[in-house]
């Protein structure tokens, strides 16, 4: 029987387990702050570095990914933004959909020409649906893509977004403020869009304190994805960890 019901073929529900992602951009990093960073990761048991960038201007991103690979067994994922930053020293991809706008080059153009890139390397492929939310300015992610985010307050917008994804096949959403935003996805968009799906929720996006990383994670989110404030404040790295350490702590005392 070649078809099955979507329930058949997909990835396990979620776990509970919360994870951290570093987003590392490569336009803004030496090799000593790459360097530093890093070792703060592998102290602080960083889960992935994501390595991208909504406009990349440098030809950094190569050596970035070099260093890491040379200095760190924190797994790369290439967050790209569109299929020249396809890199196969790292060790998976994002392959995002902005499903939150209407730009076609975003929602499959760039798949087209990174499919036989992708096909013919070894890197491990997570198809993800990509929604941007309007969280206070605009954010080169939607300047570049030319799509409008979702508007902060309508959840009902999100969830049914984040849905239509699920439906279309998409193993992972990402819910982004973009880098630096003025504030962070609001609690009840990342409870209304967990309680809607069963494919892991990545929330990033304006994370710059401790309460708002366990706003996050209290909200539902799976994965969440800091850059900005680790740049300004590499402090901020342990703090954020110990917040999901915690909340793994308390699942693993409840089973
Ligand atoms: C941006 O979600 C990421 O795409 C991380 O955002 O840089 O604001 O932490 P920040």
């Amino acid at each position: 029987m070649p078809f099955k019901t979507l329930r058949d073929t997909q990835q396990p529900a979620r776990s509970g387990r919360k994870h951290f992602a570093v987003l590392l951009d490569p336009d803004n990093l030496t090799e000593a702050s790459c360097l530093h960073l890093l070792q703060l990761s592998e102290d602080s048991h960083v889960d992935f570095f994501f390595v991208g960038g909504s406009l990349i201007t440098t030809e950094n991103q190569a050596s970035i990914i070099q260093l890491i690979k040379q200095h760190s067994r924190i797994p790369v994922i290439l967050f790209p933004s569109n299929s020249l930053h396809i890199d196969k020293q790292a060790d998976g991809i994002l392959l995002l959909s902005l499903i939150s706008g209407r730009n076609p080059d975003f929602l499959i153009g760039q798949h087209v020409l990174s499919a036989p890139i992708l096909k013919a390397s070894n890197l491990n492929v997570y198809p993800t649906g990509y929604m941007l939310v309007d969280c206070g300015r605009q954010t080169t992610a939607s300047y570049m893509s030319g799509t409008t985010p979702i508007p902060y307050d309508k959840p009902a917008i999100a969830t049914c977004t984040a849905m239509a994804g699920e439906l279309l096949g998409l193993r992972y959403i990402y819910l982004d403020g973009g880098s630096g935003a003025a504030k962070p996805i609001s609690a009840e968009m990342i409870t209304a869009v967990c309680e809607a799906i069963e494919v892991p929720v990545i929330v990033g996006g304006g994370i710059n304190s401790p309460e708002k990383a366990k706003a996050a994670l209290e909200a539902g989110a799976d994965v969440i994805v800091v850059g900005n404030h680790i740049e300004k404040n590499p402090g901020f790295l342990a703090e954020v960890s110990s917040v999901i350490k915690s909340y793994n702590i308390a699942l693993d005392v409840h089973r």
